[in-house]
């Protein structure tokens, strides 16, 4: 291999690092969407949300499981969009059964709170804080 092709060789490397380096600028991937587990139902058998509070962000996903004594379901309190987009009415019965919302990417910063409509009396609520 004579000097030239090495430089030849070379600056092609250089070439698709620059447009690698580049491209990367261009199109900065978005940061990944986070998903968090809410239990229905402590593992100690109380009637509570575990954790009760959760921060999240737009694009999000929550997944409430039902871990014991159900039946629960998670009714977000008022009629905003986020409120709306995040409350399920229906009852789990089925330990494991998972019910998944989405944060919508347009939602609102605020808090959001929420219950579990057969257990509301004892205190089974809870709230999520979109960032
Ligand atoms: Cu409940």
């Amino acid at each position: 291999m004579n000097l030239q092709s090495v430089r030849r060789k070379l600056g092609a490397i250089l070439a698709v690092m620059v447009l690698a380096v580049a491209s990367m600028a261009l199109f900065p991937s978005p940061a990944a969407a986070a998903s968090y587990d809410v239990k229905m139902g402590s593992d100690s058998g109380m009637l509570q949300f575990v954790p009760s509070s959760l921060t999240v962000k737009p694009g999000d996903t929550i997944n409430f499981v039902n871990n014991k004594l159900g039946p629960h379901n998670a009714v977000f309190e008022g009629d905003s969009a986020v409120s709306k987009a995040l409350s399920n009415k229906n009852l789990s019965f089925a330990p494991g059964e998972t019910t998944s919302v989405t944060v919508p990417k347009d939602a609102a910063k605020g808090t959001y709170s929420f219950f579990c409509e057969p257990h509301r009396g004892a205190g089974m609520s809870g709230s999520v804080t979109v960032q």
